[in-house]
């Protein structure tokens, strides 16, 4: 599905990501939850307001874990499962949420990569987001 040139660019991408994880990561939480209101119900029980330091450390775990999956998106898979088992059985997660904070991700990288989001980097970025999240969601079917 991606191409070997893809996945290159993909590993490029997100290593540059990882340096800003907490601010792209409390960025695109933050869009999530701003147009889709809804999402917050799943943190009612933590303070993620703009600026609050759990919104920073949790929008910096989610984007290190995606940087970790684009090295190696071939075991996707295996290497996702643990945070597939903890969002499916634990969190409870419903599967649309993943799309609806990749779309998040998607903008928020867009916003800043800016001339660097060329259309092949948009089109890698959303495949690898789609497969990223169907992994993700794998252990609902
Ligand atoms: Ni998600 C916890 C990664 C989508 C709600 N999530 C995590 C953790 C990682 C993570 C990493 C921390 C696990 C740990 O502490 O062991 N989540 C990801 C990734 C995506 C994603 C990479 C998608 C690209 N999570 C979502 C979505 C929602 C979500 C779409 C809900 C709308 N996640 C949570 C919640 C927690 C969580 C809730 C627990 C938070 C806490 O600290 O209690």
């Amino acid at each position: 599905m991606l191409s070997k040139y893809e996945k290159e660019l993909l590993v490029i991408i997100w290593g540059k990501a990882s340096v800003y994880a907490e601010d792209i990561g409390a960025e695109s939480l933050l869009r999530m939850f701003t147009c889709f209101p809804k999402t917050k119900t799943y943190f009612a029980h933590l303070d993620i307001g703009p600026g609050s330091a759990h919104l920073r450390s949790h929008g910096k775990k989610i984007i290190l874990a995606i940087a970790e999956g684009a090295k190696n998106i071939s075991s996707l898979t295996t290497t996702l499962a643990p945070l597939s088992v903890l969002h499916a059985y634990q969190l409870r997660i419903h599967p649309t949420n993943f799309k609806l904070l990749s779309h998040c991700i998607l903008v928020t990288l867009a916003n800043r990569m800016a001339d660097e989001f060329t259309p092949v980097t948009h089109a890698a970025l959303d495949k690898f987001l789609s497969a990223f999240s169907a992994v993700l969601a794998e252990k609902y079917r």
